[in-house]
Order: C-alpha cells, then sequence, then structure tokens
C-alpha cells in the first residue's frame, strides 16, 4: 500500500449532510491510532497539483486489521503482505449463483406485477389503469408510464391482443426496448495507460462497494490495477478502500483524511502511469448533487487528472442507489452537467428498491448502464442485461 499524510483542512458539509454517518465514524482515539497526523493544525491547504514527496510506507503504522474490519463490519483478515503492484493470489471467484428474478423478487416493480395478471385476466380498460399504477408505484415515471400504457392502448383498441397475455409480452418487449441501447458494458480500453476511472455520486450509494467489487473482478481479469482513496472526508472511507484493496492484493494510493481529493487522484495517476497499470479507479466523497462547490470539486479532479493525461478520465461512473426514487433523476442531471457522466451503476437492487427508475434514467439520458449491484458481495455486482433485468421484474409467467 502506498500511503502518506498531509495536513488538515475544515471538515466538510458533506459528512455531517450523510444520514447514519455518526455510527460509522471512529472515536478521536481510534482516528488518531489508525492515520498518525503529522501536524495538528486545521488550516486548510491549497490545492496541491504537484504532488509532495510521499512518506515510505514503511515509516507509517499500518492500520489495524480490527479498524479495517470495523469500517467493513466484517471480520478482520490479514493484510496482503507483498508488494502493491505483485499480483497476489485472490480467492477463487465463487460464481453468482443466486439470479437475477430471485435478487430482484422484493423490488416494488416486481411485487406491483406479480398477481396482478391473476387478478385482471381480462383484456380491458381495468387492466391498463392497474398496469399503469403498477409503473407508476414503481418509479418508471408519469412521462414513461403514459407513453407505455397509452401505446398498449391502441394496440388493443385495433384489437392486436389475443389476451392478457399477449399485452404482457407487449409490455415486456417495450421495457426491453427501453433498456436495451443502454445496456453497454464497460469496455477498458488498454491503449489509455492506464485507463482512469472515475466514480461519483451521492452520500452512501455503494460508490467504495463498488469499486471493491470491480476491484475483484479486474483482478481476477488479470488486470493490473490500483485504487485511489479520493474520498478524503473520513477515514473510514479510506481505511474502506484500503480493505477492499488489501483483500484484493491492490495497491491504495491514499493521504489520509482531509488531503486535497485533486491531489489524491494526480498523485494516484503519477504512481499508475510509473508502475504500468492498466485501470486507476478514483473513489470520491459522496456529495450532494445540490452542493455546488462540491460538485465543482469533481470538475477540479477531472482538469487536474487531464494534466497528466488529456484523454482521462476514461469513464466517469456514477453510482446510483436503486432505492432512491425520482431522485436520481435530478442527481444524475446535476452529476452530468457537472463532471460529463459516462455510464451507470445502479446499486441496491436487490433490497426494497422500486426498480422501475432503471427504465426512467434509460429513458430520459440514454447514458450507459454498466452495472447492477444486487447484492454485497463480490460476485453481486453483475453486468447489466436487460433481458435479466426485465426478466426478473416481469417474467414472462406472470400472463400464464
Ligand atoms: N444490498 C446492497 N447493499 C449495497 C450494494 N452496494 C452497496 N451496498 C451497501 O451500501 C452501503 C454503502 O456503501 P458504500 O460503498 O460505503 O457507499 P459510498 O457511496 O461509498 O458512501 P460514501 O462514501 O459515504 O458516500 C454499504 O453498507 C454497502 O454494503 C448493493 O448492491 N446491494
Ligand atoms: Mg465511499
Amino acid at each position: 500500500m502506498l500511503s502518506f499524510f498531509r495536513r488538515k483542512k475544515p471538515q466538510s458539509p458533506a459528512e455531517s449532510a450523510k444520514p447514519g454517518s455518526a455510527e460509522e465514524h471512529y472515536s478521536v482515539e481510534e482516528l488518531a491510532a489508525a492515520f498518525p497526523h503529522p501536524e495538528a493544525d486545521t488550516a486548510r491547504i491549497e490545492p496541491v497539483i504537484e504532488p509532495a514527496p510521499a512518506t515510505p510506507a514503511a515509516e507509517l503504522e499500518p492500520i489495524p486489521a480490527e479498524v479495517i474490519a470495523a469500517a467493513l463490519d466484517v471480520e478482520p483478515v490479514a493484510p496482503a503482505a507483498t508488494s502493491p503492484v505483485v499480483a497476489t493470489e485472490t480467492a477463487p471467484a465463487s460464481a453468482g449463483k443466486t439470479g437475477w428474478r430471485e435478487r430482484l423478487r422484493g423490488s416494488t416493480f416486481a411485487r406491483s406485477f406479480s398477481g396482478l395478471f391473476s387478478r385482471h385476466p381480462r383484456l380491458d380498460d381495468d387492466l391498463l389503469d392497474e398496469i399503469e399504477t403498477a409503473l407508476i408505484t414503481a418509479d418508471v415515471g408519469v412521462t414513461a408510464t403514459s407513453q407505455l400504457v397509452e401505446s398498449l392502448r391502441a394496440r388493443m383498441k385495433a384489437r392486436e391482443f389475443a389476451d392478457a397475455g399477449a399485452l404482457l409480452s407487449a409490455l415486456r418487449s417495450e421495457l426491453l426496448a427501453m433498456l436495451r441501447p443502454v445496456a453497454q458494458p464497460l469496455h477498458i480500453d488498454t491503449d489509455a495507460k492506464p485507463f482512469v476511472l472515475l466514480t461519483v455520486g451521492v452520500n452512501g450509494v455503494g460508490k467504495t462497494t463498488t469499486i471493491g467489487k470491480l476491484a475483484k473482478r479486474f483482478k481476477d481479469e488479470e488486470r493490473p490495477l490500483m485504487l485511489a482513496a479520493g474520498d478524503t472526508f473520513r477515514a473510514a472511507a479510506v481505511a474502506q478502500l484500503q480493505a477492499w484493496g488489501d483483500r484484493n492484493g491492490v495497491p491504495v494510493v491514499a493521504q489520509g483524511q482531509n488531503a486535497d481529493a485533486a491531489s489524491v487522484a494526480f498523485d494516484a495517476l503519477q504512481a499508475a502511469k510509473a508502475r504500468g497499470t492498466q485501470v486507476l479507479i478514483a473513489d470520491t466523497a459522496g456529495r450532494l448533487h445540490t452542493q455546488q462547490g462540491l460538485m465543482a470539486e469533481l470538475g477540479k479532479i477531472k482538469r487536474v487528472l487531464q494534466k497528466l493525461d488529456p484523454t482521462a478520465p476514461h469513464e466517469v461512473l456514477m453510482v446510483i442507489d436503486g432505492t432512491t426514487g425520482q431522485n436520481a433523476l435530478s442527481q444524475l442531471r446535476q452529476f452530468h452537467a457537472a463532471v460529463g457522466v459516462t455510464g451507470l451503476v445502479v446499486t441496491k437492487l436487490d433490497g426494497t428498491a422500486k426498480g422501475g427508475v432503471v427504465f426512467a434514467l434509460a429513458r430520459e439520458f440514454g447514458i450507459p448502464i454498466r452495472y447492477a449491484g444486487i447484492g454485497e458481495r463480490p460476485e453481486d455486482l453483475r453486468v447489466f442485461d436487460a433481458d435479466a433485468f426485465v426478466d426478473a421484474l416481469l417474467p414472462e409467467s406472470l400472463g400464464a
């Protein structure tokens, strides 16, 4: 692990804005032990463009495994003992055995539709009204829902459907047609040296967890990889990323809490270039899309990366919490304006997510959806599959 620390700047408002963040924090003593700080003052440092000389990792106290484990709420694990760039053995990836349908069963979308066709087996306006209500409840959005239902109504009046099952098939096809164009997997351009992936999103959506899952995926694909701990607002965020790095034998460039995020990104890109790393993934602090200063900081990270590589970042991956609902649209609008989002990950689709927001995002923005998070384990980050997704929410068998 490459790790070095800088002076403190005042606490970010993003931290206090984060619901439930208090429980995730360490005591002052734990933080002091985890992140020994050379200076005690709290003056804000000016943005650092040129990287400062790094303190050799050997001079730093390692973060105790218990502290890292506490950040992740898991059993402590022994960190990788080898040099960062040397590939270490990773546990064999257990295949994601649980299917999309099983994981998305609890979604509002799936629950609203299960039973709908058996309650309304007749092909009539009541059935269409029920479908409209189910789509709205599942957060597909008013405009997309109206379009879908009116199209079905016109086709029903034209006697295109023999029965309710045929109407269900038509609805499935229309939903698929909305998603297929955005189901574009992430392509790692190996000519980019390295391919820089910048993750962004509001607080708690699953950015760091997604990075950990991607680290495992890319490591399994034998891609030389490096992580940048660009969430410098919380010490626990650095520890969380370092834990994922340690687990997967992936080096993490960090400067500790309150360092300048753009400086971390710059240092990491320099280190990645020097080591011939293929992929660099940069974490960033969660921020509300309405916090203009913090949104502008993302633009700065991007500009600083471009000083070293004008084509970086090669992917701005926005992570969206699938339980968010229609607010996800304004989040994406703001992040896209600030930093140019090129791909999406929709997480937490396994829980109580409504599911429909994926259609609203696809319809409104047409930005590629790269991955879906359908659980907390590394193998639960799935390449977004439009067919599997629609099939899970609205199985063909419902109309039988
Ligand atoms: N069920 C489920 N939980 C997830 C998924 N992805 C992330 N989580 C959980 O969401 C919580 C927040 O994840 P983080 O990765 O810390 O989120 P973050 O966006 O980095 O948060 P900040 O850095 O605080 O903004 C953790 O408890 C994760 O385990 C998912 O696909 N499904
Ligand atoms: Mg995070």
